[in-house]
């Protein structure tokens, strides 16, 4: 998922360019905003901690991409191109490095685990109405 700031901030196409550069195949896009509800959905393993909040405000500030990517490996590979969660300690050339603007707004998402893409990859294209109110 391409995030709020990173889409305001005009970097959908360089983003989309590293990842289709580190040998992603893009098989599903869209350009979406989300409800508050959706949101916290989204991040619900998230709900107790401090920044919980914020995130969601964060998170529904503004139209995101949503894509399904596949590639051998994928998870991991992906997590190396964005970089750390935290800009600050990303490492050079990867995309939170070169996009993000705080460990809040970190220009994008990747899944942590090939249960957790399904997961997110049906959130997005296999029935979020459920959450859309
Ligand atoms: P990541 O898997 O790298 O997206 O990181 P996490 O799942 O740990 O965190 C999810 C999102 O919560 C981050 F992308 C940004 C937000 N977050 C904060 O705002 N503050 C924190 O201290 C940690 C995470």
């Amino acid at each position: 998922m391409i995030k709020p700031d990173a889409v305001e901030n005009g970097h959908i196409g360089a983003i989309l360019e590293k990842i289709n550069g580190a040998g992603f195949r893009i098989v599903a896009m869209k350009l979406t905003q989300l409800s508050r509800n959706e949101a916290g959905q989204f991040y619900a393993v998230h709900a107790e901690r401090p920044f919980y909040g914020e995130l969601v405000e964060y998170m529904t500030s503004g139209p995101i991409v949503a894509d399904i990517l596949e590639k051998e490996n994928a998870v991991a590979d992906f997590r190396t191109l964005i970089g750390a969660t935290n800009p600050a300690e990303a490492a050079e050339g990867t995309i939170r490095k070169l996009y993000a603007q705080s460990i809040a707004a970190n220009a994008i998402h990747g899944s942590d685990s090939d249960e957790n893409a399904a997961i997110e990859g049906a959130f997005f294209f296999g029935g979020r109405e459920q959450y859309a109110y």
